[in-house]
């Protein structure tokens, strides 16, 4: 364990260097600093009381992962207490009501509940295991007593709605709070994808002042669960918004009175979502003003001709932007990106510096400013050593998640690790260490092929115990990505091998060999094992994984688009997302792998956005001109 920690600390200490070096590679354009400023200037404040928050508040103005100089909290709009009941990401909320310029309290038991002036109750996770919670904590009756005696301010997010209800199918089906009549229950609908992840139109119900300023500005709004309320005679008057997924619109938002739930996360539903919160928390008078922010920034539907109306309706098409995170050799945190993995600068032998192209907090930001539908950071030597003894990571997210209000995921190293001590940390607890710090979703990389493999060994059964059942248990499918690394094995006959074959025709063999395969790799690539992407991606589904990130090391980094072979065999294996990853050089190639694949969810790039050469924008509004449904 010391030399662990000892590592931990050098790379610590040694953040603080900034050369000019760094400076130049990260400082951020002239357009994005012109963003920030104007997210600044929304966000202003008429006092400047600093609000205090709870222990976990942090107060820093810098960092050595990136300046994190965005503006913080500047009034007291008062206390919200903060119901943290174990449940998954309750920092996101925190940082969402912070940067509202509430005072925000968390609190744990039954009597804090019934002396909460305002109340917010998130929710990220199996309803089962939520409910066990409240039922331990004793908080069942405090809750909807708050609920029932409707005299103070309550609001619901996610789970924080379903349970709200008279009960779930989820968990083998469980009652909930009794509040709102009717039955959570799954998704339904042919061949459809599930978890409902992304970007979502509401349609309002009812006169809502809470959300009907973003939806009438055609804002979209973040989703991420598998099951859903259903509107019917009995909850008609509850519910003010539905959203179109499945077989049937489902309930998106419910309000009564005091009592405000939202299906979908207004903490991650970048400026429309604060706008929510901060209307309903202090009752219709937000003085945050979104079209303003629209005016100012890039996704301004006004500004763009070509948006078509297709675009503005359904689920749209997320574009990710992907942060590879590891030190370099002086021991500094950077985001780095290889050729084929191959993360050194070339011209220098086989020692040539790690690329450096930024600070991995403040690149967050900047794409969170630049419209980014999601941010990923993948800690690329993770392989190596466990998170919870790598701080700064957990560092960069605790900073990124307070000011990117968009979905954080974050991968390396979420596995079981027994350290030199002997010390046994399971993956959960890792996972569990990186939720705390800010992150949505966890992705599982090397451990996901260890798990394919033992899975098909027996007889496609899991033993409940691997990284992607315990994690999904404890925080829902949707929490749980699995990066794949594949790489093309070329065969002159498809039955050399017991993998998934396809014909190519995108490139072929180095012999002319017409079939290949993606073999799957562990370790960042350095070794590649007998399974293939096709049978990793269905293992996974079926162990309870909510999305697959597909990366491909044959493409990554060469800027040819992506590889539509590779992503049409694994979307159509499964009825999961799968997230595209690899090869985008250009701002067609999003627009391309939706259209060449329809079942492919998202698709994510790295080396563009860094180099600055393409934007996010650019990508987005090729993919609305095109009709593809985009967050714009
Ligand atoms: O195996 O669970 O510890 O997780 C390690 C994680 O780190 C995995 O998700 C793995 O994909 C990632 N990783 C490991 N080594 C590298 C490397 O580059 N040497 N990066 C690496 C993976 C792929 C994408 C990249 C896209 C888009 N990089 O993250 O961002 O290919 O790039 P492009 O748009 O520039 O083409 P574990």
């Amino acid at each position: 364990m010391s030399t662990n920690t000892s590592v931990s600390y050098h790379t610590h200490a040694v953040l603080t260097k900034s050369t000019a070096d760094d400076r130049r590679r990260t400082s951020i354009s002239a357009n994005t600093r012109a963003l920030v400023i104007n997210s600044r200037l929304e966000l202003k404040r008429t006092t400047t009381a600093k609000t205090s928050s709870s222990s976990n508040s942090s107060n820093s103005s810098s960092s050595s992962y990136g300046n994190n100089n965005d503006t913080n909290t500047t009034s007291n709009k008062g206390e919200v207490s903060l119901l943290d009941y174990g449940a998954g990401n309750v920092r996101s909320v925190r940082n969402a009501l912070q940067k509202l310029g509430y005072e925000v309290k968390d609190i744990k038991s039954a009597k804090e509940v019934l002396l909460a002036k305002r109340l917010v109750f998130p929710g990220v996770g199996a309803y089962g295991s939520a409910m066990d919670i409240l039922r331990e904590r004793a908080l069942i009756e405090p809750l909807r007593e708050y609920v029932l005696n409707g005299n103070r301010p309550f609001m619901g997010v996610c789970l924080g709605l379903q349970l709200l209800f008279d009960g779930s199918e989820e968990s083998g089906g469980c009652e909930g709070l009794g509040l709102i009549p009717g039955t959570v229950q799954k998704f339904t609908g042919n061949d459809l994808i599930v978890p409902h992840i992304g970007w979502n139109v509401n349609e309002i119900m009812k006169e809502d002042q809470y959300l009907l300023d973003v939806n009438e500005k055609s804002q979209r709004v973040y989703f991420v669960h598998s099951y859903r309320a259903l509107p019917n005679a009995m909850n008609k008057d509850w519910v003010s918004a539905t959203c179109d997924y499945g077989s049937e619109p489902f309930i998106a938002a419910v309000q009564k009175g005091n009592v405000m739930a939202t299906q979908f996360h207004p903490e991650k539903s970048g400026f429309a979502g604060l706008k929510i919160f901060d209307q309903f928390l202090s009752k219709g008078e937000s003085d945050i003003d979104l079209t303003a922010w629209m005016n100012n920034n890039h996704n301004n539907n006004n500004k763009n001709k070509n948006i078509t109306e297709s675009s503005k309706k359904g689920l749209a098409k997320r574009v990710i932007a992907c942060l590879d995170v590891r030190s370099n050799d002086a021991g500094d945190l950077v985001v780095t990106k290889g050729d084929s993995y191959d993360v050194r600068e070339k011209g220098e032998g086989e020692s040539g510096d790690v690329r450096n192209l930024g600070k991995p907090v403040e690149l967050a930001k900047k794409y969170f400013d630049m419209g980014a539908d999601e941010v990923s950071f993948l800690n690329i030597t993770g392989y190596r050593d466990t998170p919870l003894k790598d701080a700064p990571m957990i560092e960069v997210l605790k900073l990124a998640s307070e000011t990117v209000f968009v979905p954080l995921t974050v991968g390396g190293g979420i596995r079981d690790f027994t350290d030199s001590n002997g010390k046994h940390y399971s993956s959960l607890e890792v996972a569990s260490a990186y939720f705390a710090s800010g992150a949505d979703k966890v992705s599982i990389g090397s451990d996901a092929v260890e798990v394919a493999e033992k899975f098909y060994k027996n007889k496609e059964k899991g033993d409940g115990t691997s990284s992607i059942e315990t994690i999904s248990n404890r925080y829902g499918s949707q929490a749980v990505v699995i990066s794949i690394d594949p790489r093309r094995k070329y065969e002159s006959d498809p039955k050399n091998t017991k993998n998934k074959c396809i014909e190519t025709k995108r490139k072929l063999g180095p012999n002319g060999e017409k079939y290949c395969w993606f073999q799957c790799t562990i370790k960042g690539g350095r070794e590649g094992r007998d399974i293939g992407a096709y049978e990793l991606a269905i293992a996974m589904e079926k162990l309870g994984a909510g999305e697959i990130l597909l990366n491909c090391i044959d493409e990554d980094g060469q800027g040819n688009g992506f590889d539509h072979e590779l992503v049409k065999m694994v979307a159509d294996a499964v009825k999961i997302p799968v997230i595209a990853s690899s090869g985008a050089g250009h701002p067609r190639h999003f627009s391309e792998v939706f259209a060449a694949v329809p079942a492919c969810s998202a698709a994510l790039a790295a080396g563009i956005f860094h180099r600055d050469e393409v934007t996010v924008l650019e990508c987005k509004e090729d993919m609305a001109k095109n009709g593809l449904p985009t967050r714009i």
